[in-house]
């Protein structure tokens, strides 16, 4: 009989509400000391992981997604933009690697991603981005088993596809897609080798039970996503959540805290909304096993903290960025 690896016993796939419950709830700074401990067992606590994030399509997408400025239905103001030429891409991605990225993650406001010359062309991104040497990411809606497999064949190393809720709460935020449609996609990027990158939002008006449901949904997956994004809803006038008030900093660094303590071995990715925490709010969310952001000017279409802001931000508090492709591919 093989003998486990004392580590993977706190991998585990078979979560219940009561025990993520129990472990968010716990009070804040034991839930901290808690998950910075685990953290540590699993990661070198001094690496980031520095991602870039680009949209390739923007917006007019046909989906109606409650928190999404790139919906066709809400007015936004958002500047829509064609799929982009495969050079512009590759000049963001090669100016990306030179500010210190290691990963580029490209976003099309798409439903699903079509087997047309737009996919064509997205692959030809993909190849181009791998071959400057970055772990390249996709995120564009629902996509087979068929199509993951040309992307996998292309280079894609990760695709970013979140259940974004619990699926409770789901119904609520969107209508025009399922969470089974969700979990699917999460499947087929899964079957085809690709690694898995899947999380959610806070601050959508879910309740803490919505949370943690949507914890114990990632958590069981198995094996589980190699990265887990928090964001924050970034409210966005002319959306239905435009009036949503922020996250308090406390509930993120729950979040963070408790992902990390039920997937140890993922990396957290502190996302969306860190223009609204303070330096000591993403210290402690770092500190609570957070250990991947994205930087650049802009997420997708909502600004993001300044390059050099958050370089400061790194070096003042010692960490420094992770290496490319390190280890991510170890099974969870
Ligand atoms: N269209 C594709 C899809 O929905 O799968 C890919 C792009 S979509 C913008 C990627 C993710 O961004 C969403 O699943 C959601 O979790 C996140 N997101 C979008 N708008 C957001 C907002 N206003 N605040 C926080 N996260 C947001
Ligand atoms: C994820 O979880 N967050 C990123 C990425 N995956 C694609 C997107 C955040 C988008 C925030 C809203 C915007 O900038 O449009
Ligand atoms: Fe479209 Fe994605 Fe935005 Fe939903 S989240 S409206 S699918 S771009």
């Amino acid at each position: 009989m093989q003998v486990k690896n004392p580590q993977e016993i706190l991998v585990r796939h078979n979560w219940t509400n009561d025990e993520i419950a129990e472990i968010y709830n716990l009070p804040l700074l034991e839930l901290v000391y808690r998950a910075a401990t685990l953290h540590r067992e699993f990661h070198d606590p001094s690496e980031i992981q520095v991602c870039s994030l680009l949209s390739i399509k923007t917006g007019a997408c046909t989906e109606d997604c409650a928190y999404c400025p790139q919906s066709v239905e809400y007015h936004t103001g958002v500047d829509v933009q064609p799929l982009m030429l495969v050079d512009e891409v590759l000049e963001k991605a090669r100016n990306a690697k030179e500010a210190g990225a290691t990963r580029f993650c490209m976003g099309a406001a798409w439903r699903e991603v079509r087997d047309n010359r737009d996919f064509d062309r997205v692959l030809e991104m993909v190849r181009g981005v791998n071959d400057i040497g970055l772990e390249v990411c996709a995120t564009l809606g629902m996509v087979t088993e068929e199509q993951a497999r040309k992307l996998k064949e292309a280079g894609l190393y990760a695709y970013n596809h979140n259940v974004d809720t619990s699926s409770g709460y789901y119904k609520s935020i969107i209508t025009t897609r399922t969470y089974k449609d969700r979990i699917d996609t999460i499947r087929n990027t899964r079957k085809a080798e690709i690694t898995v990158c899947s999380g959610g939002i806070i601050g959508m008006g879910e309740s803490v039970e919505d949370r943690i449901e949507m914890l114990r949904t990632l958590a069981n997956l198995d094996p589980h996503p190699e990265s887990v994004p928090i964001n924050a809803l970034v409210p966005v006038e002319g959306t239905p959540l435009q009036d949503m008030p922020p996250v308090d900093a406390w509930d993120f660094v729950r979040m963070i805290a408790t992902a990390r303590m039920i997937m140890p071995k993922s990396m957290v990715r502190l996302s969306a909304g860190r223009m609204q925490l303070s330096r000591e709010a993403q210290a402690l969310c770092f500190m609570a096993g957070a250990n991947s952001i994205f930087a650049g000017d802009k997420l997708l279409t909502t600004p993001n903290p300044p390059v050099d802001e958050d370089k400061e931000l790194l070096s003042g508090l010692g960490l420094k960025p992770r290496k490319a492709f390190k280890d991510e591919l170890a099974s969870n």
